[in-house]
């Protein structure tokens, strides 16, 4: 017996520093809050971010996203790369600046170890400009942000939830 899927509460992260950073993310929650079978239900406050890893690069705006959905790990993956496309990233240098990074964190209880996507994100318990507005929009993660995880700084800007 098939019925309707199932909607589970999942978490993307979102980051730009290359061009208007501020327009790249909410390009990013914009094309999520159109997506179908997902639901933008919630939206952390933006972060200004010290570049982690790869060269000498400018620092990074970066927020986390909550949305509800049917969709599955992989299905969220897919929607990630054609919103990164969307905002024509031509990314030359690996982990260099980047117009939009839009990366799968968490799925419901999902668990992927796929060579093309893990969930929960590998790295995420590392990264302060992960964790910082992830326990803004879950307080559960507040606990997991590392006391000298690198500069995360609050902005003032917010991004627009769609309706
Ligand atoms: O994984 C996302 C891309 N990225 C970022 C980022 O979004 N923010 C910061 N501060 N550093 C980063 N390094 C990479 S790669």
């Amino acid at each position: 017996m098939t019925g309707a899927p199932t909607s589970r509460r999942a978490y993307l992260g979102i980051g730009s520093n290359l061009g208007d950073r501020l327009a790249h993310l909410q390009l990013a929650v914009d094309q999520l809050a159109d997506a179908d079978g997902v639901e933008v239900v919630d939206v952390s406050p933006v972060y200004e971010t010290d570049p982690v890893g790869g060269p000498d690069q400018p620092d990074f705006l970066n927020a986390v996203v909550a949305v509800d959905t049917t969709r599955t790990a992989h299905e969220l993956l897919a929607l990630a790369q054609s919103i990164e496309a969307a905002a024509a990233r031509v990314r030359t240098v690996h982990w260099g600046p980047r117009t939009l990074d839009v990366d799968v964190l968490l799925v419901g209880d999902e668990r992927v170890d796929d060579p093309d996507l893990v969930v929960p994100h590998p790295r995420m318990a590392e990264r302060a400009f992960v964790l910082v507005p992830l326990g803004d929009l879950d307080p559960a993660w507040r606990a997991r942000i590392p006391p000298d995880g690198e500069s995360v700084r609050p902005t003032g800007l917010a991004l627009t939830q769609p309706e």
